[in-house]
């Protein structure tokens, strides 16, 4: 590893807190760009040359350019963090369940989380958006809570980038998710204390 990797990211908040918690992790030496979107800085020429939509997170590693925050974390567990972060390939089956975390936690999970913060005006809009995400929220639960009750991390083996990725989106859904749910609770407490979380500011 002879240079520093480049992370750009949307100044003060966005998808870029998962990357730089797995950096953390790796103890992967990286460099910040923090982008203000009110100033144009992700629509310069230079910027769109690696981010063509003009969004957040873009990872540089060498000449690696790399967008689309699940595919940096599986790309950077599985060079910097194999059988580690990143269950190995040799095991496919293994392999075929973290990948099914990483894509479900951007897929599934946080495009559900993104439709409960639909603006809503009038109280019927209200009500309906609260069931919306309290029935969401069930059918997370009936497949969280099962694992998460028998054991620390999503994988068996432990820790991994899955962890990572669900940690950096659950909060999104706290209320309907975690609070009053013991299961959830005790994960989010458990990667709350993550000393690489905490150095990543991503709570
Ligand atoms: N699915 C993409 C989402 C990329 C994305 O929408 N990024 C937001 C910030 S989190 C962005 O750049 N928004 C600025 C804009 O839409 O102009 C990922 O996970 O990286």
């Amino acid at each position: 590893m002879s240079e520093k990797l480049h992370l750009y990211a949307m100044a003060y908040q966005d998808r870029s807190d998962r990357i730089r918690w797995l950096l953390e992790e790796l103890k992967v030496p990286y460099v910040d760009h923090f982008l203000e979107k009110s100033a144009g800085e992700m629509d310069t020429p230079e910027y769109r040359k690696l981010n063509p939509m003009g969004r957040t997170p873009t990872l540089v590693d060498g000449d690696l350019v790399l967008w689309e925050s699940a595919a940096v974390c599986l790309y950077l567990a599985d060079r910097y963090g194999a059988g580690t972060l990143a269950p190995k390939f040799d095991n496919v089956k293994n392999r075929a369940e973290y990948t099914k975390w990483m894509v479900w936690s951007v897929g599934t999970l946080e495009c559900v989380i993104a439709r409960m913060f639909t603006h809503v005006s009038t109280p019927e809009e209200k009500q309906a958006t609260h069931a919306f995400n309290k029935q969401q929220a069930e059918i997370f639960k009936l497949v969280l809570n099962p694992i998460l009750s028998k054991q620390d991390y999503i994988l068996p083996s432990g820790f991994s980038a899955a962890d990572i990725m669900l940690g950096a989106i659950i909060p999104g859904a706290e209320e309907f998710l975690v609070r009053g749910n013991p299961p959830l609770e005790a994960y989010m407490a458990r990667l709350m204390k993550r000393e690489a979380a905490i150095r990543a500011k991503v709570f």
